[in-house]
């Protein structure tokens, strides 16, 4: 969708632990970008919703419904949800207007050793149905403006990689 301002939206997606919250705090940190985090969209205009498929579809339409609202109106916005399915980042870029798609690309094997929330320890115990990686799949995104490799790059240089997209 185009954008008459220069508001941009970066909709980060990837498994929960690839850095989504900690790099985009740190983008926002510098920058007068407002965030959108899946945690805590899920503690408040998201709290009835689960972790099913369609769920997910729901907290997502929520979520890209905010951030169009926001770009519209000339604000920038970080998006930091999981959005495992295609179809949801497709709308996404579809919906929100100057909406680059970030794909944090941070294998399973590192998320779960990093596992900064103690949910794939409590996942792999089977305590927590519909994981993401563990339990309820991440579909390898097809269309993206971006993809970074967590592991190997510092917080410095996403963000810095992150930030370049808006002068493309
Ligand atoms: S999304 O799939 O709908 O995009 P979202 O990004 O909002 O997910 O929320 C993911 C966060 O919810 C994770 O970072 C984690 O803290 C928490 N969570 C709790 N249960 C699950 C689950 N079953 N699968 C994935 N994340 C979960």
């Amino acid at each position: 969708m185009s954008n008459p301002s220069n508001a941009i939206c970066f909709w980060l997606t990837g498994l929960s632990g690839s850095g989504k919250t900690t790099i985009s705090k740190r983008i926002c940190e510098s920058t007068e970008i407002v965030h959108l985090d899946g945690d805590l969209l899920r503690k408040t205009v998201c709290n009835d919703l689960g972790f099913s498929k369609e769920d997910r579809h729901e907290n997502l339409r929520r979520a890209i419904g905010i951030a169009r609202l926001l770009v519209e109106q000339n604000f920038s916005v970080i998006c930091s949800f999981i959005s495992p399915y295609e179809k949801d980042r497709v709308i996404a870029k579809e919906s929100i207007p100057n909406c680059k798609i970030v794909y944090l690309e941070t294998s399973i094997d590192v998320c779960k050793d990093r596992d900064p929330k103690g949910l794939y320890k409590k996942a792999l115990a089977g305590e927590i149905p519909d994981f993401t990686g563990i339990s309820a799949p991440f579909e390898t995104p097809v269309d993206y403006d971006l993809k970074i490799d967590t592991h190997s790059l510092s917080l410095e240089e996403c963000a810095e990689k992150i930030l370049k997209l808006k002068k493309s």
